[in-house]
Order: structure tokens, then C-alpha cells, then sequence
């Protein structure tokens, strides 16, 4: 079923998929329905975490759709838990709200690689899967500040194949570039053979074709740079898909902003200078994303030339959204709006519906590792707190699903600023003690907050309600 539908779409696989899939492999879907008992290879599991990737970037990226959405499930309402790098990515290796693994920011005492090393990190999708008798491999981007505070050989638990961006190092991304590759840096200059994106895709290939000759099942882990500022494309890329503008949504460079907080309120109107850089700016970010669209139907061919892209899960997501623009906000996340804590997410695999949306569930990136355990029959440990994904991806009816996305901020001096993204309301709390209240159907561009004039008792509601999720713990954030 997979394989037909595979023909279809990318032109490369009709010699290769033909071969390595005819007959379909016994090794069937690990989502097919229970009393299935055909006995079956464990799937493996591909990971792509883009940087900085926002759904508005997401849906100019040209080849997206043919490569994986129409092969696969696309979610509507994925959120992240913080709208940025380090606690985004700890959330999604941990399965933990920021508020429980502490990562709290990029950098600094509560940040970064020294904040994941000294507690969550012993405790990973990497680790669980490992123990599993998965191979594991994460290539790109571990966290901001790695390896400070350790050695430049070091290599976190859980991972057999570690070709990791050293990012205290790095003052380019895509050019100029150091790697750990399992245990030795490397370093790579401006030569097109060393663009980051392909560096990454050649190491994840190799990594494939290894695992699948040695018939382990696998998982990897691909945190590409793209397209993250400075946001530099491949030389190929260079010229394609010319005047490419930042959204001219309703919020865009925002008129008036007394609706707003302070922290709006005082961003100057953009200038049309600034207007003009910042389309340039996101014509460069759509182009990277070009070499992790090659990096994509390179995956997917590897897979199928082994013979195993049926067995295998690909998810694609990013780490936190980007504000292009919309309330005057330049290039900013770690903001409570739409455009910065929303995300892509489309997984392609075994038992999950060709060309498929979900646009009522509101998953979280802390749902990533707990599905990906239970995808690969691991123990998904209690420290957990979102839940597995598996019976959304099969389309399944899940009525006990949360009814809303909740992202939080909290600075060094412990102030919580959070907001709870319902389907009817966006609703935060800053730690200013600011508040704002969206009516996401009449207002999805959030122009006007409403909450000076709403009503008490729902602006209670929701209060009480972020703040029943800001302060869950494992299964109280389940419910
Ligand atoms: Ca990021
Ligand atoms: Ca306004």
C-alpha cells in the first residue's frame, strides 16, 4: 500500500521501491490493528528537527508536501512547550514540560547544554530506545552551549553514532563549522562540499545503510541548522525562489498596539527599510530550507534502496516557530504568539493515512519521545509528561485527548509567562503581570486583545487552568 503510493510521488524510488518493497515485507506495520500476529521487524524511526521553522516558512517550502504530507499524517495544532532552542529541544528528548526538566533558556546558569547535562540528559528517548536494542544517532544540533563545560570529545548517553554540531565554537552555521564525530572534532570551512545541510545528510545516510545492513533496527535523530539566522543556502540554492515575502498578514507591523504589553507596545514600527531586509531575510530562510528538502528525498530513497522504508517512521517538526514581522516583533520567539509557539509536525510510516490532517487534536512536543518509546516498544518511563501520539496517527477517535496547548517562559528570577492556546482562545499571563486575551476564530492574527472588556469569570476560567498546567507533574499534566 505504502510502496504504491510511494511510486506515485518520487519519481527516483519507481526503480528502487519496485525492487526492495516488492513483496511486501512480513515485517508489517507496528500500527496495524492488534491480532495481527504476523511476526515483524521493529520499525525504525527517523527524527528531523528543523531550527527556527515556522508554519508560514513551512508552507513555501516547495517540495514539503510531495515529499511527506502527501504521504503521511500533518498536524494543524502542534505547539510547542517553549518557543525556544534548548528547552524546546530538552522537551522533546525528555517528553518533559520546561517547568519539570529546567532547561529554561539558551544559555546562562538555567540554560543550555550545562542545564540538560547536569540532570535530564541521563534520561533520553536515546537512552530508552538504546536500552531497547535500538541503534541510535543524533547528527546536528544538540543544544546551544555544547560542549562547554565538558570535554570537545564528549558524547551524551544513549547515542552510538554522535556527529554533533559543536555550537559553543560556531560563530557560522552552514559554513564554518565544527563537529564532533564520535569523539573527534572536525572542522569544515566554505567549500560547497562542506555545506552543513549535506555534511549532516551524508553522515545520516551512512548511518542508515549501516544499520540497515546490519539489520539493527534504528533511530536518528536530524537536527539540521536550517533555516535559522544567519540563514546562509547552499551555493545551488543561492539565486532559486526570488522575491519570497515575510506574511503581509493583518498583524502584520501591527498600527496600533495599546491592546498589547509593554514589551510590544515599545517595538518601534518597522520602517521600510527594515521591511525590505526582513523579506530578504526570510527569501535566504526559505532557501536553506531547499537542502533539507534534499535531505529528505535522500532519506527516503536510502530507505527505500534497503528495502526498508515501510518500516520505517519519518517525523518532521521544528523546534519553536519565528515572528516575521506580526506585531511589529522581528525574527523574535520565546513570545506567547501564534506565530512563534506553533510548529510544524508530518509524520509519514506504517499504518498511518496517505495525505492526512489533523486539525483538532493539539499536540505537544513533549508527546514526541513518548511516542516515539512506544513506536519502538520501549518503556516509556513515569517522568513523562505528555503522551504517546500513536493512536492519533492511526486516525483512531481519542476523547480523552487535552483540549488545549499551554507554552511557558520562566526567567532567572523564576517569573512564569504562559499561554494557553484553547480552540476558541489564546489567552497569557506575563510576568509583568500583563494579560491578553485573543478570540483565535474572529481574531487568528491576534490584532486585538480583548482582554480589558472580557468576561471575569472566563478570564478565571483560563487562569486557573494555565496555571493547573504550568505547575503539572508527569501524570497530572496527562490528564
Ligand atoms: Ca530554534
Ligand atoms: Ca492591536
Amino acid at each position: 500500500m505504502f510502496a504504491l503510493r510511494a511510486r506515485a510521488w518520487w519519481p527516483l524510488l519507481v526503480a528502487t521501491v519496485g525492487t526492495a518493497c516488492g513483496g511486501r515485507s512480513p515485517g508489517a506495520p507496528s500500527l496495524s490493528p492488534a491480532g495481527e500476529a504476523v511476526p515483524r521487524r521493529r520499525p525504525n524511526i527517523v527524527f528531523v528537527l528543523a531550527d527556527d521553522l515556522d508554519f508560514r516558512t513551512t508552507a513555501m517550502m516547495p517540495r514539503l508536501p510531495a515529499l511527506l504530507g502527501q504521504q503521511g499524517r500533518t498536524f494543524d495544532r502542534a505547539y510547542v512547550t517553549q518557543a525556544l532552542c534548548a528547552p524546546s529541544r530538552a522537551s522533546i528528548l525528555t517528553g518533559q514540560f520546561p517547568h519539570n526538566h529546567r532547561v529554561l533558556d539558551n544559555s546562562g546558569p538555567h540554560g543550555g547544554f550545562g542545564a540538560f547535562r547536569r540532570g535530564p540528559e541521563a534520561s533520553t528517548i536515546a537512552t530508552w530506545l538504546k536500552a531497547a536494542g535500538y541503534r541510535t544517532a543524533l547528527v546536528g544540533k544538540y543544544f546551544n552551549g555544547y560542549p562547554t563545560a565538558a570535554s570537545p570529545d564528549y558524547v551524551a548517553p544513549g547515542w552510538d553514532e554522535w556527529d554533533a554540531q559543536l555550537t559553543d565554537l560556531t560563530a557560522d552555521r552552514y559554513v564554518n563549522y565544527f563537529l564532533n564525530e564520535n569523539g573527534t572534532v572536525n572542522q569544515y570551512g566554505t567549500k560547497d562540499e562542506e555545506y552543513e545541510t549535506d555534511v549532516l545528510t551524508s553522515r545520516a545516510l551512512a548511518f542508515i545503510d549501516h544499520s540497515a545492513r546490519d539489520g539493527k533496527p534504528f533511530f536518528l535523530y536530524l537536527a539540521p541548522d536550517a533555516p535559522h539566522l544567519p540563514a546562509i543556502p547552499a551555493p545551488r540554492h543561492a539565486t532559486l525562489l526570488s522575491g519570497i515575502e515575510a506574511p503581509r498578514v493583518p498583524s502584520f507591523n501591527e498600527a496600533d498596539v495599546s491592546d498589547k504589553p509593554a514589551f510590544v507596545r515599545n517595538a518601534s514600527l518597522m520602517t521600510p527599510t527594515e521591511i525590505r531586509k526582513l523579506d530578504r531575510t526570510e527569501t535566504a530562510r526559505v532557501r536553506t530550507m531547499l537542502a533539507v528538502e534534499d535531505m529528505l528525498a535522500d532519506l527516503l530513497n536510502v530507505l527505500a534502496s534497503n528495502g526498508i522504508l515501510d518500516d520505517t517512521y519519518i517525523f518532521f517538526t521544528s523546534d519553536n516557530g519565528l515572528m516575521l514581522g506580526e506585531h511589529r516583533l522581528i525574527t523574535t520567539k520565546d513570545v506567547p504568539y501564534e506565530e512563534a509557539i506553533r510548529v510544524p509536525l508530518v509524520v509519514m510510516g506504517p499504518g498511518i493515512a496517505a495525505d492526512s490532517h489533523d486539525d483538532e487534536h493539539f499536540v505537544l512536543n513533549i508527546d514526541i519521545a513518548p511516542t516515539l518509546a512506544e513506536i519502538a516498544g520501549a518503556a516509556i518511563p513515569d517522568s513523562v509528561d505528555g503522551r504517546s501520539l500513536v493512536r492519533l496517527l492511526r486516525g483512531e477517535t481519542v476523547t480523552d485527548w487535552r483540549r488545549e496547548a499551554v507554552s511557558e517562559s520562566i526567567s532567572y528570577t523564576g517569573g512564569l509567562s504562559a499561554v494557553l492556546r484553547t480552540p476558541e482562545y489564546a489567552y497569557s499571563e506575563i510576568e509583568s503581570n500583563e494579560r491578553e486575551l485573543y478570540d483565535m476564530r474572529a481574531d487568528p492574527y491576534q490584532v486585538a486583545s480583548l482582554h480589558r472588556r472580557a468576561d471575569p469569570a472566563l478570564m478565571a476560567r483560563l487562569s486557573a487552568r494555565l496555571a493547573q498546567l504550568t505547575g503539572c507533574r508527569r501524570a497530572s499534566c496527562r490528564q
